[in-house]
Formats: C-alpha cells, sequence, structure tokens
C-alpha cells in the first residue's frame, strides 16, 4: 500500500476505507500534491474489491479542508492554474463515479475546494461544528472544483448564486434547510454515527448499491456535468494572474482585508 505525505487510509469493517486528509499546519487546504494523492488513493479503492464504501474526511477537529491551498495558488500562472483545476476534477470525477458509494464527513471548515470536494461525494454528513462556503470570490476567483454546478444542483440556482456571489459562511443546520447535507450529527457523537451509516450501506447487497449509483449518476446527467466543468477550468485560468486574484490571494496571506479593482 502507497504511503502519503498528506493523506492516510484506515480500513474499518465491514469493508470501510476512511481517506483522511491531514495538513493540520494548513487547514486540510488541497496543495498540488494532495491532489496527486487523492488522485491515486481514490484510484485505487475504486478498483479495490474489498472496499464497498469510501469516507472522505479530514483528520484532527477543526476542518474538513479549508479549500483549495492559496499560498501555493498565489503565484501559479494561468496554464498552471488549469492544470490544477483539471487535477482537482478528476479526484471530484472518482468522488462521484466510482462504483461504490461516497460519504463526506465534514468534521469542520468545508470553504471552498472543501465544500466541492464534498458536494462530489454521494452525500455529505455533517458535524454540528461544521462550516460551508464557497468564499473564492474574495480571493479575487472563482470556485474551481465544480462548486458552480454541483451547488446548484444540491441546492437550486438562487441558493447557489447567493452563496457564491456573497462568499457566505453557513453553519450546518442551514446547510442541511439548504439540502446541502444528508444528516447533522452533534459533534460529540459524529464519528460514530458516521461509520454506523457506513456500515449500513456496507451490508447491503454491493451490486445493488452500485447498480443504483450508476442509475444516479446517469439520470442527474454527471456525464455533461464533466463536460461543463471542464469549461469552469479554462475560466479559471483566465482570472489567474488577473490583479483581483493576486490582490485577494496576497491580502490572505498577509492577513488583511483585500482591496479589489475589479480587474
Ligand atoms: N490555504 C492555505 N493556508 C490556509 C488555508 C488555505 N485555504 N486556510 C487556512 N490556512 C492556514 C492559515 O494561513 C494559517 O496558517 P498560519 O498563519 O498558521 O501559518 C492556518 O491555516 C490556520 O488558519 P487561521 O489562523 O486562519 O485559523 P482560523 O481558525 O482563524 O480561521 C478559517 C480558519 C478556515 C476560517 C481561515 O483559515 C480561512 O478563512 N481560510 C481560508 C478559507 C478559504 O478562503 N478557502 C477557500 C480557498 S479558495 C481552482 C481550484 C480550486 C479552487 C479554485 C479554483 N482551479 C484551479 C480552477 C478553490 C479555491 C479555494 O478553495
Amino acid at each position: 500500500m502507497a504511503t502519503f505525505e498528506n493523506i492516510t487510509t484506515e480500513r474499518l469493517e465491514p469493508g470501510i476505507a476512511v481517506v483522511r486528509i491531514d495538513r493540520p499546519k494548513a487547514l486540510n487546504a488541497l496543495n498540488a500534491k494532495t491532489i496527486l494523492e487523492l488522485q491515486l488513493e481514490l484510484s485505487d479503492l475504486a478498483k479495490d474489491s474489498t472496499v464497498r464504501v469510501v469516507i472522505l474526511t479530514g483528520a484532527g477537529d477543526k476542518s474538513f479542508i479549508a479549500g483549495a491551498d492559496i499560498t501555493e495558488m498565489k503565484d501559479l500562472t494561468p496554464g498552471e492554474g488549469v492544470i490544477f483545476s483539471q487535477a482537482g476534477h478528476e479526484v471530484a470525477k472518482l468522488l462521484e463515479t466510482m462504483p461504490k458509494p461516497t460519504i463526506a464527513a465534514v468534521n469542520g471548515f468545508a470553504l471552498g475546494g472543501g465544500t466541492e470536494m464534498a458536494l462530489a461525494c454521494d452525500f455529505i454528513l455533517a458535524s454540528d461544528r461544521a462550516v460551508f462556503g464557497q468564499p473564492e470570490v474574495a480571493l479575487g476567483i472563482i470556485p474551481g472544483f465544480g462548486g458552480c454546478f454541483r451547488l446548484a444542483r444540491a441546492v437550486g440556482w438562487p441558493k447557489a448564486k447567493y452563496l457564491i456571489y456573497s462568499g457566505a459562511r453557513i453553519k450546518a443546520d442551514e446547510a442541511m434547510e439548504m439540502g446541502l447535507c444528508a444528516k447533522v450529527f452533534p459533534a460529540e457523537q459524529f464519528w460514530d454515527e458516521v461509520v454506523k451509516v457506513a456500515q449500513t450501506i456496507a451490508r447491503q447487497s454491493s451490486s445493488a448499491v452500485t447498480k443504483a449509483k450508476q442509475l444516479m449518476v446517469e439520470f442527474s446527467e454527471t456525464t455533461g456535468l464533466h463536460y461543463k466543468i471542464d469549461g469552469e477550468a479554462h475560466s479559471f485560468g483566465r482570472l489567474i494572474g488577473s490583479g483581483d486574484q493576486r490582490e485577494g490571494m496576497t491580502a490572505f496571506v498577509e492577513k488583511r482585508a483585500a482591496k479589489f479593482e475589479g480587474i
């Protein structure tokens, strides 16, 4: 089994793989290396017949994924921006289409790319301490891992537009009300409840569950979605290198408010 720097995988019975993003210094933000590691690990789990359910979560109790790594994204060139986005799309696509259920166990901050990766899973289980949001516009960019489409698919266009244009952060109860989460559990019991859900699924007929997933992927027009998302990667690439993207990300790193000029 491969050993990675930023992710770990734990096996639980019966046939559950728990993939944890583990970058505490950046609240589990996704840098390019973590995205590559996720891509490799999820491809293996997708093919592993002993795995019936995959849980994606964040290490620690503060953060699921605090977004893409802003420090690393700050200096991307437009070409690198497209490559980064496409790698993130591959990870999201694996979560969305692998022939077994994927559960996002959102234990804390799920911002930007964090909400997007959670949305790519089959469903979201959230701790009552979870916080969701798409704050990209505050950094001079747009959601780059499929957020514009998957968020709208989950909560409807008006609410997705509200969340994306405002960058508002919402707590688990509001996310539940909007239809983003399948269940919210108190933080103290969160992990036990997540494992119970995964075990319940893992004990069903895996061929029936896989068929149900395949049908839902097909009928939710996910294939069309992947085509549209490629357009998102190129739109993102065009924002990389803009004055507002440099200002937004430099301001985050310098811990000050951004001054945008709309360029
Ligand atoms: N990237 C890098 N470092 C991060 C980070 C991030 N996203 N989030 C947190 N950190 C780091 C902080 O800089 C800090 O580092 P030190 O100062 O200790 O060195 C450390 O984690 C602890 O964070 P805080 O001190 O800020 O902790 P607080 O509890 O005060 O605040 C917070 C927690 C999650 C509210 C705050 O850290 C925060 O606002 N973080 C940024 C959240 C955010 O804006 N996320 C969205 C990122 S943009 C695309 C692909 C993907 C995307 C877009 C395009 N393409 C290529 C097409 C996605 C974009 C995003 O996700």
